[in-house]
């Protein structure tokens, strides 16, 4: 059932055999994805902080602030709203960095009340307050570091929203109401290949939830078929989200030097959880089960589980007691609270074990 693909774990014409040599490539898988798929992230400018205090607190359950990110670059300034929502059952809040299609808390992606019950925060923020999804590479954030002109491998706009979501987390090193050391991030769709692609960068996230990803997320590049989502459908609809030179591979996805399991093996040894809709044709469901399977092998190395299959691969599935996690749930392609409750479970367990 799985799709097979060639896994690319050479490094200098030699096979990756030992953890040490996993790390001594794994830059330089990291740079082939920046330089080819998503383009090279703007370099960290500084920028101020404002908070406003919101006065719903959900029955008395959480504090809710709005976090203002002024940035300023070469003149030129952009302010950034978040949302930050921690509970008050924690003197120090695990907190999921929630990367989101609107600003609204809650919202039909985020079940506010429910994650705080659950004891955690969430610290969410509209994509488009980054910058617009469109081809404006002057719009927003992306203005401070481009003129509108995109060179061959400079960042396209997932890699713009990555950037704030590694923004966020150094946010939240500054707060002494966060357990900074329990940080988890989570995206659907193209904000799910946005967490992978963060996750991957940055260390700091325990836990990565990537919802619905597909396509340049956690799915094989390779082997699509008809009716799945592939690099012709995606960059057509959507160019402005990877590296102008990416097009190049459109038609010609044997010539890459790398496939998405790569990406997620960039997570290894952190817990990775991977949730499908059985009704989401588009997002290549068995491709990103595939890919999994594919990164277990860095998370091996390590002398983790990786992905543990251990029943059949139907409609509905959960395949969840390894560092790699894949579920299949009914339905369609949404952020649903089932899909929470499934990561917040995770996300429990990582805690109680104390890593
Ligand atoms: C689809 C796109 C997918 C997925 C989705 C979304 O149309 O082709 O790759 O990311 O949009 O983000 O909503």
């Amino acid at each position: 059932m799985l799709r097979k693909a060639p896994d690319f774990y050479i490094f200098n014409s030699k096979p990756i055999t030992t953890r040490e040599e996993w790390e001594g490539a794994a830059g330089y898988f990291l740079d082939l994805f920046l330089k080819e798929e998503y383009g090279y992230l703007p370099p960290k400018i500084t920028y101020t902080v404002k908070t406003e205090e919101n006065p719903v607190n959900f029955a008395g359950k959480a504090k809710w602030e709005s976090v203002y990110f002024n940035f300023e670059n070469e003149g030129k300034s952009h302010t950034v709203k978040t949302e930050l929502v921690l509970p008050l059952s924690k003197e120090k809040a695990p907190v999921f960095i929630l990367i989101n299609f609107s600003g609204n808390v809650p919202d039909k992606y985020l079940p506010t009340e429910e994650i705080i019950d659950g004891g955690f925060g969430v610290f969410s923020f509209y994509y488009e307050n980054v910058t617009k999804d469109n081809n404006d590479f002057t719009d927003g954030l992306c203005g401070l570091f481009s003129n509108g002109e995109r060179g061959e491998n400079t960042f396209g706009k997932i890699s713009l929203w990555s950037y704030m979501a590694s923004i966020c987390a150094d946010y939240l090193e500054t707060r002494d109401d966060v357990d900074i050391k329990n940080l988890a991030i989570i995206g659907h769709s193209r904000l799910g290949k946005t967490a992978l692609l963060t996750s991957a960068i940055d260390n700091r996230f325990v836990l990565t939830c990537s919802n619905n990803s597909g396509c340049c997320g956690a799915a094989l590049t390779r082997g699509k078929t008809e009716g799945q989502e592939n690099l012709e459908a995606i960059t057509r609809v959507f160019p402005q989200w990877f590296a102008k030179g990416f097009l190049k591979y459109v038609g010609n996805e044997e010539r890459l030097e790398f496939d998405q399991h790569l990406l997620l093996g960039l997570i290894a040894p952190r817990e990775l959880m991977i949730g499908l809709a059985k009704e989401d044709y588009w997002a290549d469901n068995i491709g990103q089960l595939s890919a999994c399977a594919l990164a277990s092998y860095p998370y091996e190395l390590y002398g983790r589980n990786g992905l543990i299959i251990d029943g059949e691969i139907g409609d509905e599935y959960e395949f969840t007691k390894g560092t790699v996690s894949v579920y299949q749930r009914s339905g369609s392609h949404f952020l649903s609270r089932y899909d929470w409750q499934k990561y917040m479970a995770k996300f429990r367990e990582i805690i109680k074990r104390g890593e």
